[in-house]
């Protein structure tokens, strides 16, 4: 399985000669729908692909919250306000849950925040789109929460333990965001002409975004075999798209909306929704920094990681204080 795996990646590390036994054990062990935890032996490749998918995901989670964090105080009620303010906590929540899961791989919070302020590690494409109106965040709570829950459900059964355990939290809030999305996309294209026409103008800004966060096409994706390979990945980029798609549009035309793809047709054989093709070329260029939002999100990203300093020193103050009270009480 590994030299499959190398095969695929072909930049992992060589396992060590000493380390055969410890290889089979793991390759078994994996087989076996057994998990991986923290103290046990992993090939460094195992290790390396882990801690980028698990910190990406981390980071996605924290810059996710901007796009949404700009409605709350244009809320349309109170109750929207609450629902909203809830979600977005629960993102930062998440995302400091994924962080601790990375870094159970050895590799410190520190280290892989200064990469995503850096600009060095990657974030999910879907974030660097602007939210235009309050029917954007019915849009991203359906669509968007809707293809992290696809995405994720299955990362529930990753063979790595950390990273699955903290899946089954996550999907479980990711659920209740997805419902409130579609109540409100409800709520508007039940409502006046004009609020109808505006979840219709978010549903056709979202829904090719929200395609491309799958993330590239199998022939193009380079590291799903080897993550499926070793069961982080259950379900191709391409597979968990289409299931997406063929969930998506029965809840679409429930509302009355149209999506804004004239190529979709029912495959009454295959049972799935073909869809049109999708613009790679725009995906590229907002992964490699050139989206609408991405210097806003960083930016924004940056001054409140500098405004919270202070906290950072506060607490490193007390560690310091705690530790210092120890030492003398052990003297
Ligand atoms: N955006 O070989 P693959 C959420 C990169 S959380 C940017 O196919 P892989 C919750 C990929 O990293 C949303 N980059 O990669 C929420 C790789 O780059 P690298 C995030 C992308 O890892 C809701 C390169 O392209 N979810 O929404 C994207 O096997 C509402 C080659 O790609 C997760 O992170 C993209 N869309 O498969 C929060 C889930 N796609 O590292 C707030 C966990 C690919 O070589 C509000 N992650 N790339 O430089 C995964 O399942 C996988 O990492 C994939 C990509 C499927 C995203």
């Amino acid at each position: 399985m590994y030299t499959q795996a190398l095969n695929a990646n072909p930049d992992a590390d060589a396992p060590q000669l000493e380390d055969a036994a410890l290889l089979a054990r793991f390759e078994a062990r994996v087989a076996d729908e057994a998990r991986i935890e923290p103290n046990d032996f992993m090939p460094a490749a195992y290790r390396r692909t882990l801690t980028r998918q698990i910190s990406q995901h981390a980071h996605s989670e924290i810059i996710g919250m901007q796009p949404e964090g700009n409605w709350i105080t244009r809320a349309p009620s109170l109750r929207r306000k609450a629902a909203l303010l809830a979600k977005v906590q629960d993102e930062c929540g998440h995302g400091l849950y994924l962080y601790a899961a990375a870094e159970t791989l050895g590799t410190s919070r520190e280290e892989l925040v200064d990469q995503l302020l850096s600009g060095k590690a990657k974030y999910s494409s879907i974030f660097n789109y602007p939210t235009q109106t309050w029917a954007d965040i019915g849009a991203i709570g359906w669509l968007v929460d809707g293809a992290a829950i696809m995405n994720q459900i299955p990362l529930c059964r990753c063979s790595y333990g950390p990273y699955a355990r903290a899946m089954i939290r996550v999907c479980k809030e990711e659920s209740f965001h997805q419902r409130q999305g579609y109540e409100i996309m409800l709520t508007l294209a039940r409502g006046s002409a004009e609020q109808k026409e505006m979840a219709q103008d978010a549903l056709n800004r979202w829904w090719w975004p929200s395609l491309m966060m799958f993330g590239p096409p199998d022939a193009a994706s380079a590291h799903s075999d080897t993550s499926m390979c070793w069961k982080i990945k259950r379900f191709s980029n391409d597979e968990l798209r289409q299931k997406f798609v063929d969930a998506t549009v029965p809840q679409a035309h429930f509302l009355g909306l149209t999506l804004p793809d004239p190529d979709l047709v029912f495959d009454e054989a295959a049972g799935h929704w073909r869809y049109g093709t999708i613009d790679w070329e725009e995906f590229k260029q907002v992964v490699a920094g050139n989206g609408p939002c991405n210097r806003d999100r960083l930016a924004t990203r940056r001054k409140a990681h500098e405004d919270g300093a202070w906290v950072r020193e506060a607490a490193r103050a007390f560690a310091e204080k705690r530790a210092a009270a120890k030492t003398a009480a052990a003297a």
